[in-house]
Order: C-alpha cells, then sequence, then structure tokens
C-alpha cells in the first residue's frame, strides 16, 4: 500500500484546486470539484474494505453504485487544500443502497463532501451517458463569466455566441457552446437535476449570478475548458462598454470549426 498523498490523482487534484483558487475562482469555501476514479486506482493506496464511516447522500444515486470519488468538502476552502488534504477533501465510494457514501480517506475533522454533491453526481451521471470517458466535474465563480450574467442575454445560443465571437480559440475548445441557467436556489437537489440535464448537450452550465460547471476527461482539461470560456468573458467584459467595430464572422467561425475539425452546436452559428 502506498501513501495516498502520493498518487498522481491526489496531487494533480490539489494542484488544481490550488490553481482555481490562485485564479480567483473560489473565495472562501467557493467552488467544488469532484474526481472519478477507478477501483484500481484506489486499490493501492487504500484498503478498500476499510470503510471509515457511511454519510448519508440527499438522494437516490443508485446509478453510481460502487463508484468511487475523490470530492472537496462542504465549507472547506481552496486556499487551504494543499496544507491539509485530508481535512478538506474525502475519497469515497456510493454504497450498495445509493444513498450512502463509504468514506475510505479524508474528511478527517468529522466534515463531509460539498453541499453541491447532488449537482455533482447527477452531472456525473448525465456527462457518462453521452461520454463514457468522462470523469471530472468542476464549479467555481470566475469574477468574468459571473459580471458576463448581470449584462448579457442568458440565452445560450446569444451567450455561447458571444463567448465564441471574444476569443478565437472558444469555438475550438467548447463546440459544444456554454448551456445557461437563471438564478436557482444553490445546493438543492433542483438545481443538480436541472445541471445534468443541460450536462446532457454541453460541458459547461453556466448559474447566472453564481458561477459555471465544467465537466472533462481530466483535472487538466476541465480547468482548461472553464480557463478558456473566462478568458473570453474577461475580453467581453473589457470591451462592453466601448464601441465595437471588429469582430469574428460567423463564417471565419466557421472556417475555424472547419479547419480544427470541431462540430459547433447546431444553430448556434448564424450562416
Ligand atoms: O461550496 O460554491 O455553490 C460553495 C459553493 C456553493
Ligand atoms: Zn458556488
Amino acid at each position: 500500500m502506498y501513501n495516498i498523498l502520493e498518487a498522481p490523482f491526489m496531487k494533480e487534484m490539489i494542484d488544481t484546486v490550488s490553481n482555481m483558487y490562485a485564479h480567483g475562482w473560489d473565495e472562501r469555501n467557493g467552488g467544488n470539484v469532484s474526481l472519478l476514479l477507478t477501483e484500481e486506482q484506489v486499490r493501492d493506496y487504500r484498503d478498500i474494505n476499510s470503510v471509515i464511516r457511511t454519510i448519508d447522500i440527499p438522494f437516490d444515486a443508485y446509478a453510481l453504485i460502487g463508484k468511487y470519488f475523490l470530492v472537496t468538502g462542504t465549507g472547506k476552502y481552496f486556499k487551504n487544500v494543499k496544507s491539509n488534504p485530508a481535512g478538506n477533501m474525502g475519497l469515497f465510494r456510493i454504497g450498495k443502497d445509493g444513498k450512502s457514501a463509504e468514506l475510505l480517506w479524508g474528511y478527517d475533522d468529522g466534515g463531509r463532501f460539498t453541499s453541491e454533491l447532488p449537482a455533482h453526481l447527477m452531472s456525473h451521471i448525465a456527462r457518462l451517458s453521452v461520454d463514457p470517458d468522462n470523469r471530472v466535474v468542476m464549479h467555481c465563480h470566475p469574477t468574468n463569466l459571473l459580471a458576463m450574467t448581470y449584462i448579457h442575454d442568458l440565452d445560450e445560443k446569444k451567450f455561447t455566441h458571444t463567448l465564441w465571437e471574444f476569443s478565437t480559440e472558444c469555438i475550438v475548445v467548447f463546440p459544444d457552446g456554454v448551456n445557461v441557467l437563471p438564478w436557482m436556489l444553490c445546493g438543492t437537489n433542483e438545481i443538480g437535476e436541472a445541471t445534468a440535464e443541460k450536462m446532457k448537450t454541453a460541458r459547461l452550465v453556466v448559474w447566472a449570478a453564481h458561477g459555471i460547471y465544467g465537466a472533462g476527461k481530466d483535472l487538466d482539461e476541465t480547468f482548461g475548458l472553464i480557463e478558456t470560456a473566462e478568458k473570453a468573458a474577461e475580453v467581453y467584459m473589457k470591451c462592453a462598454a466601448l464601441p465595437k467595430i471588429n469582430t469574428i464572422k460567423d463564417t471565419e467561425l466557421k472556417e475555424l470549426a472547419d479547419f480544427f475539425k470541431v462540430t459547433p452546436r447546431e444553430g448556434f452559428l448564424n450562416l
């Protein structure tokens, strides 16, 4: 059995949440990340039969029974994850009833997973149904995307189009676009269900006046996805109050998509 703090997945998780904090996306206890692991990955670092305690899950996660997740803790600060990984994160398996988390490591101070677990697990289920390689769900509060939700139409086509228009690489990085939810109460099963539904058609889901959810096959890819959208939102916010005299035309967006062999979301370009 190896030291779990030396596990590549653990190091990558610590680096990623630290980087998210450094980017200003996760003030105080803002943000949460979940990483789906295989039993093989976990077995090298943990006795999978030694369950520390079980924690109730507030909905039926039957579709994920037996699956392993490394998840940031509720009320915990990303700022502190690096100096105290086991106090700020936990690794658990979804129990046979689908309604309990079997803790194998972490949440050392008696804590539990993020209050946004429903949105995370439901989003994992939704993404896995369209992409079996999906492993990560990431939530944070990037400043410019958040700002944009106060001044921009929340229509998904319009929101996506603006991001595509305000940085050349966007259509290549997220050709599936961005879905948007209106303001909703966070931490509930309802926002979890709504987020998961939106995750079926895009890997980015904006929560108006709150933040964003991203999904991907690994931590780097998911971080990069949010980073790219946030960059475009930043450029948009710098330009929004100024007269706009240049843009990327839809014919040019199509040229980009063709050259990089991606398929833009149906109907999102005005051609
Ligand atoms: O966990 O970001 O959405 C803190 C949050 C809630
Ligand atoms: Zn949040």
